[in-house]
Order: C-alpha cells, then sequence, then structure tokens
C-alpha cells in the first residue's frame, strides 16, 4: 500500500507534535510545520528526514507559507490529511479589558491562517480525496469569562468546518472539527504570557485532556474507511463541564 502524507501545523509542541509522531511512528509521512525550527529537529531526530519533513515557517506569513508548500520535498507532495492544529489563546481578561493587539494575533493565526492553508491545499486534496480535521474547541460552543474573542475565532472553525463539508459534497474529501475542552498542553502558559504557577493551578487535580488523547482521536478519523465522515467531536476531560447562566441582580 502507498504510504499516505499527513500535514500537521502547530507540530512543535502539544497536539501537534504527538499527532506527528503518531502519524509517523504508524508509517505515515508527516510535514511538520510550526516555527520553532530546533523543536520540530526533535521529530525530525526521532523519526528521521525521510519520515518527518520538517517545515518551519511562521503560519500567519503568507508567503512562507506558500513558499514552504512550494518547495516540499519528493515523498511529501501528495497530501492526504491536513490538521489545522496551529493556534494559541492569548489572555484572559473580560473583552472591555482586553489588548487589541492579542486579539489580532489570534484572529490572525486561528482563523485567517487556517483559512489560507486550507485554501492553499484544498486542490490537492481533493485530487487525493484527502481529509481535513480542523483543531476548534469547547471555548467556540460554550462561552466562559475571558474566553471573548479565543472562543469566537473557534466559533469560526467549528463552522467553517462545516461549510467545508458542504461545498466539498461529493469530492470524497473528509471533513472533521475536533472541539477539546481542557487539555494540558503549553496552551495555558502561552495564554498567561508564561505563569506557569497559574498553568499548573488550573490543570492540578483536573485529570485534563492529554495531547496523546487527541493524538488517538484524530489518528481514529483520519483512518476510518472512506465513506464514514465524522463531522464533529466534542471532548472533554470528566471533571469538566458546563457551568450555565449567570444573573446580576440589583443589591
Ligand atoms: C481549549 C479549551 O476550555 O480551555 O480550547 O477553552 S478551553
Amino acid at each position: 500500500m502507498q504510504e499516505k502524507t499527513i500535514l500537521v501545523t502547530g507540530a512543535s509542541a502539544g497536539f501537534g507534535a504527538a499527532i506527528a509522531a503518531k502519524f509517523a511512528d504508524s508509517g505515515w509521512r508527516v510535514v511538520a510545520c510550526a516555527r520553532r525550527t530546533e523543536r520540530l529537529g526533535e521529530l525530525t531526530g526521532r523519526f528521521g528526514s525521510g519520515r518527518v519533513h520538517a517545515s518551519a515557517f511562521d503560519i500567519r506569513d503568507e508567503a512562507a507559507m506558500r513558499q514552504a508548500l512550494d518547495t516540499l520535498p519528493e515523498g511529501f507532495r501528495d497530501i492526504d490529511a491536513l490538521v489545522n492544529n496551529a493556534g494559541l489563546a492569548l489572555g484572559t481578561a473580560p473583552a472591555q479589558a482586553c489588548d487589541l493587539a492579542q486579539w489580532r494575533q489570534m484572529i490572525d493565526t486561528n482563523v485567517t491562517s487556517l483559512v489560507t492553508l486550507t485554501r492553499l491545499l484544498l486542490p490537492k486534496l481533493i485530487d487525493r480525496r484527502g481529509a481535513i480535521v480542523n483543531v476548534s474547541s469547547i471555548s467556540g460552543t460554550y462561552p466562559y469569562r475571558g474566553g471573548n474573542v479565543y472562543g469566537a475565532t473557534k466559533a469560526f472553525v467549528t463552522q467553517f468546518s462545516l461549510g467545508l463539508r458542504t461545498d466539498l459534497h461529493g469530492t470524497g474529501v473528509r471533513v472533521t472539527n475536533v472541539e477539546p475542552g481542557m487539555a494540558e498542553t503549553e496552551f495555558t502558559l502561552v495564554r498567561t504570557g508564561g505563569d506557569r504557577s497559574a498553568s499548573d493551578k488550573l490543570y492540578q487535580g483536573a485529570h485534563p485532556i492529554t495531547p496523546r488523547d487527541i493524538a488517538d482521536t484524530v489518528w481514529w478519523v483520519a483512518n476510518l474507511p472512506p465513506h464514514l465522515n465524522v463531522n464533529r467531536i466534542e471532548m472533554m476531560p470528566t471533571s469538566q463541564s458546563a457551568a450555565g447562566l449567570q444573573v446580576a441582580r440589583e443589591s
């Protein structure tokens, strides 16, 4: 059987690194994309450059993205699966106190870059009857304090996944939206600007989702028989649930 190729964004850490490792370990070729060259080197060091191609570029830089796609080496050009994993949350302040630059960075990364890469790869994915897995979040469905623009970007990803499914009708391309809840990665360190104690406190005793859990899920979705499409998967740690509505009463 011909080896398949998967392109994973945000592959230097967390979900992306776990997804890249899972697929590489299971015989797929992996195009691992991220900004941090040295972290991608861990993947190529472990699996070899014939199995993992490290593609280092800033996902917000469209010219660099196009250049990276145009210069994929032989053996990594026929993309069968795209995992749009790169994304971030910045800040936990209420909307009225947020930093606009952080909002723009989240929109640029989580929305603009994701749609750009998807659009660029769609012809190949259609040729290959491939698969797209978008990493969204429960924050796109359930609002929480300080989630504001981060949640809105993930709601975009969720709706974009549904829209892609519709537009790709009849092409054989599968589209899945994965919506994780609390997961322990560098997510909270990034969100808080490196506050290790905030990160540790959030996850302590919660048994959060692990990168391995997400890698196993993406693996399952991507390896289903071609006649099956999982539209969306909402996942939470058992310890997490929605908290409901609030009322501001007159005192
Ligand atoms: C990450 C999940 O619950 O921290 O997107 O927003 S949550």
